[in-house]
């Protein structure tokens, strides 16, 4: 019989909450012999919508799903107890008229009680991934106010940008976008992140190769993916939802599955300094998993192009880091 995994999902009646919480309880992600017990964390006024969700989770019968823990966003230690997985999508999204700063200091204050909760009542082993925006910020602030998770546990989602990358370079080669692989997001999940088409291949070459018009790469291409959300918002009256869910799905995976050979996978973690970018700050890496740990791809270099895209968007980590420094614990 092997011991049911305990995953916390915050924002569990949302939008990215609710198209992950089933998929999840599947066994899509942890396998079909893994039993999960999903945590679902709502704002209190919530509750009763997570009731109904909770039923519709007993309607699906899924062998799989082992226990469901309901909590609400005043008990976070109840719901995070003893959690291998926290998976905080809970905060509020942009308004119209919202600054990105001001979004900052909404949510910001979220992640102080998160990661004190994560700290005080997680399981040893927790891995934490944040989707909630500014998802690189909210992650630090978690991080630096859970004392005793080693840093290296926690993730923010850049996992739907690569998807974005990955999906527009198969476009531009008139190939299956499961040809493109090696598409590394590197610094913020905002309009400056920098999708790297460098070190992208396209059924194993270059996609500098394959994909000759590199005024399109070097344009088109990156803005494209930066703006992405919001083209989804202006299309569909409403921010990604499911493809954000699946792209967190995909980010569990990526830690806990091997990386394919001469392949990486996209999430942001905390620098340890590599590449010159400033130890400490939560940033976009091209990542490796051997299915146990999790590493930064090291030895590719940049082109003074690159260079400059990943500068602008590590400076905008600083600043947002300078607009929260008074919640970092
Ligand atoms: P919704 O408003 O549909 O759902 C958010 C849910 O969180 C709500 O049900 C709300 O009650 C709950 N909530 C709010 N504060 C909470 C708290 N303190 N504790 C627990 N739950 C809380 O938003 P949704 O579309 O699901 O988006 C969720 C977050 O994901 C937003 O911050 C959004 O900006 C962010 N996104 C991040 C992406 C990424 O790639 N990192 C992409 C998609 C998305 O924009």
């Amino acid at each position: 019989m092997v011991a049911p995994i305990r995953v916390a999902v915050t924002g569990a009646a949302g939008q990215i909450g609710y198209a992950s919480i089933f998929r999840i309880a599947s066994g899509e992600v942890f396998g079909p012999n893994q039993p999960v017990i999903l945590h679902l964390v709502e704002v209190p006024p919530v509750l009763k919508a997570l009731d109904g969700v909770h039923m519709e989770l007993d309607d699906c019968a899924f062998p799989t799903l082992a226990g469901v823990v309901k909590a609400d966003s005043d008990h976070l230690e109840d719901g995070f107890r003893d959690c291998n997985w926290v998976l905080c999508v809970g905060s509020i999204p942009r308004k119209a008229g919202m600054e990105r700063g001001d979004l900052i200091r909404v949510n910001g204050p979220i992640f102080t009680s998160t990661g004190r909760a994560i700290a005080a009542a997680a399981a040893p082993d927790v891995r934490v991934v944040v989707v909630g925006n500014p998802c690189n910020t909210n992650c630090l602030i978690a991080m630096k106010n859970a004392p005793g998770v080693p840093s290296n546990r926690f993730y923010a989602m850049t996992m739907l940008d690569q998807n974005r990358a990955a999906s527009q370079l198969a476009q531009k080669a008139g190939v299956p976008v499961g040809a493109v692989s090696n598409v590394g997001i590197w610094g913020n999940h905002s309009a400056t992140q920098y999708p790297d088409f460098y070190h992208a291949k396209i059924n194993g070459r270059p996609a500098t190769e394959v994909i000759t018009d590199h005024a399109w790469l070097q344009g088109d291409f990156i803005s494209t993916v930066q703006k992405r959300g919001a083209a989804v918002i202006a299309a569909r009256g409403a921010s990604s939802a499911a493809s954000a869910a699946n792209a967190l799905l995909d980010t569990v995976k990526g830690i806990i599955r091997p990386t394919p050979a001469g392949s990486c996978f996209s999430a942001a973690v905390c620098s340890d300094g590599s590449y010159g970018i400033e130890a400490g700050l939560i940033t976009g890496f091209p990542l490796v998993s051997d299915g146990q740990q999790v590493s930064i791809v090291q030895g590719q270099t940049h082109t003074a192009f690159a260079q400059s895209k990943i500068d602008i968007t590590i400076n905008e980590l600083r600043e947002e880091r300078e607009c929260v420094k008074d919640l970092l614990g």
